[in-house]
């Protein structure tokens, strides 16, 4: 009971343009996972680049930035017992040749790049990533 965690989903702006939201969210509650907060946002670059700080030694940071900030994108608390590991194992790899059947990037994964989700990757994380986008 006190295993109930709550973790960042984002629906990235490649499925939000292909109108994906509906279907993403209709996984979620199907595996039993509550969206406690959500918001439609477009963020700056310069917040795209506070949020995935952790990767700012990565060829691949800016694109990942600039992509990240280039249209709508959906920002949903997720709550579920050990939401944290459910929810990684629902999206399915970071590449979506390599992610399982069934997993939301196999589904709707258009490449590394655009993964179509978010996920955070521990219940620390979560918590940095949740104040990130809805402490006011
Ligand atoms: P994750 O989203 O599965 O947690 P991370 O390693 O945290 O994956 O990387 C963050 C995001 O950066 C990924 O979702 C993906 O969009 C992008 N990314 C990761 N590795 C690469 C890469 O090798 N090339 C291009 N983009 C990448
Ligand atoms: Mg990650």
């Amino acid at each position: 009971m006190s295993d109930v965690e709550h973790t960042l989903s984002i629906i990235k702006p490649d499925a939000v343009e292909r109108n994906l939201e509906k279907n993403i969210k209709k996984i979620f509650f199907d595996k039993g996972f509550k969206i406690v907060n959500e918001k439609k946002i477009q963020i700056e670059k310069n917040e795209a680049e506070r949020f995935y700080k952790v990767h700012e030694t990565k060829p691949f940071y800016n694109d990942l930035c600039s992509y990240l900030s280039s249209g709508p994108i959906i920002v949903m608390v997720l709550e579920k017992k050990n939401a944290v590991l459910d929810n990684r194992k629902l999206m399915g790899a970071t590449n979506p040749k390599d992610a399982d059947e069934g997993t939301i990037r196999a589904k709707y994964g258009i490449s590394i790049d655009k993964n179509s989700v978010h996920g955070s990757d521990s219940v620390e994380n979560a918590k940095i990533e949740i104040d990130f986008f809805f402490k006011d």
